[in-house]
């Protein structure tokens, strides 16, 4: 008996560490049935884009809302924006560049936010794609008038970053991911925001964005109000209400990379005002379909990131099978308007496949519309992208943003938007 009991105590750590060993192999992907997007919780057929507006949308949204990003609890009570600063001569005058802080007050409690933009001199009113940077503003770019965050940031050995905060040594270590200068050669800008700043990226409730709407005595949202997901997409949703207050930029293409990607796909489903959403590598509970349990699964990610989703989403921990809905809905949402899913052939984590298919079954939202999304379930060869309304690519190499994913958007966004 008591030899039983060891030999289960030993066996325990190992039955734990298989069950979240993640996997990598198509065949061990389990079967499963994909919620309709045309059929209502309660079994009614949508045939129209005017029923899934008014039947099929709402009940997936507040799906999404309640039991996977969270809810955003009320309004603010007040939102400023300064102009900090401004010129036309940056990258040799080939841009103008303005640094803005936007201040959010609630409850007596504030909260600002730094948007760095460049625009193509000649276009003052030009699109602009509106992304999260995770390390700071400066590291985009090696302009030296930048200013540097004095938020929260974390750590990096590689980049010279400790103290969880950054100096000059981080200027432009992140200019890889960020082809500015291809943007405004192609007549875009680019808006951009250190995501530390809206909500410090760490498993504490305590700074950051969710703090201005707590009540009295309240530490944590509440089981069904929002994580850090639906935080960094209010954020951009603020730095929209920016550039609507201020500038004439009408067309905004939303952008991020990984969980940045993540938030940028709930703010295009949150806020109709962006023109194009784009998801960069989003992986686990951004583009990539739950069911697949290939890579980064839901259970993975509560664990990894507690603050990311609302507490209720960790009801789904392993039990992918029960969620009444999966990520194409998450997509289908932003219908009628561009979406863009990019992944990477070394980037398992985030399950490619999983995001290919959440592409190509979003499309038939697409199609009500009269919209081409992906027609072909077959996916596309390396480094072959299908451009629609509804478009994907896979390229070669690791989790990352390169010239090659910036090249695919600027080529796409040029097709539906009016420079
Ligand atoms: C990973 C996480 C992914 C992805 C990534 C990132 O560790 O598991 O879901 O979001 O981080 O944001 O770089």
């Amino acid at each position: 008996m008591k030899a039983a009991y060891f030999l289960i105590l030993i066996a325990i750590p190992f039955m734990v560490t298989a069950q979240f060993e993640p996997n990598y192999d198509e065949t061990k992907v389990p079967k499963f049935t994909l919620p309709h997007l045309l059929t209502t919780f309660s079994g009614k057929s949508i045939g129209t884009s005017k029923q899934w507006e008014e039947k099929r949308r709402p009940e997936l949204f507040q799906f999404f809302e309640n039991q996977i990003y969270g809810k955003v609890p009320g309004n603010l009570d007040e939102y400023s924006f300064k102009v900090l600063e401004q010129s036309d001569k940056a990258y040799n005058g080939k841009a103008r560049r303005k640094q803005v802080v936007v201040n959010l007050k609630k409850n007596g409690r504030t909260l600002d936010f730094h948007i760095l933009i460049y625009l193509p001199k000649e276009n003052p009113n030009a699109p602009v794609f509106l992304g999260y940077n995770f390390y700071g503003n400066h590291t985009v770019t090696l302009d030296p008038e930048v200013s540097i965050t004095k938020a929260w940031v974390r750590n990096n050995e590689d980049f010279g970053i400790s103290g969880n905060k950054v100096d000059e040594t981080s200027r432009g270590i992140r200019t890889n991911r960020w082809a500015i200068e291809k943007m405004l050669d192609n007549g875009f800008g680019l808006a951009t925001i250190y995501y530390g700043e809206v909500d410090p990226d760490k498993d504490d409730f305590s700074d950051g964005l969710h703090t201005l709407f707590y009540k009295e005595g309240q530490s944590n949202p509440k089981t069904n109000e929002w994580g850090s997901l639906a935080a960094w997409a209010f954020g951009l949703s603020r730095a929209m209400d920016y550039l609507e207050d201020d500038t004439n930029i009408s067309e905004v293409i939303v952008f991020g990379h990984s969980r940045l990607g993540k938030a940028a796909l709930w703010a295009g489903a949150t806020d109709s005002r962006f023109s194009g959403v784009i998801s960069n590598n989003s992986g686990c509970g951004g583009a990539a379909l739950s069911k697949r349990k290939f890579g980064e699964t839901v259970g993975r990610i509560n664990r990894s990131f507690p603050h990311w989703f609302a507490d209720s989403f960790e009801k789904f921990d392993e039990k992918e099978e029960t969620l009444p809905v999966d990520q194409h809905q998450l997509l289908a949402l932003i219908a009628p308007r561009p979406v863009y899913v990019a992944s990477a052939v070394e980037d398992e984590w985030a399950d490619p496949k999983g995001e290919f298919l959440s592409a190509y079954h979003a499309s038939s939202i697409y199609q009500l519309y009269g919209k081409k999304g992906i027609t072909n379930k077959k996916m596309p060869d390396v480094n072959s992208p299908v451009q629609n309304t509804v478009a994907y690519h896979l390229r070669t190499g690791k989790h990352d943003v390169t010239d090659y994913d910036w090249d695919q958007y600027i080529n796409w966004a040029k097709s539906f938007i009016k420079q």
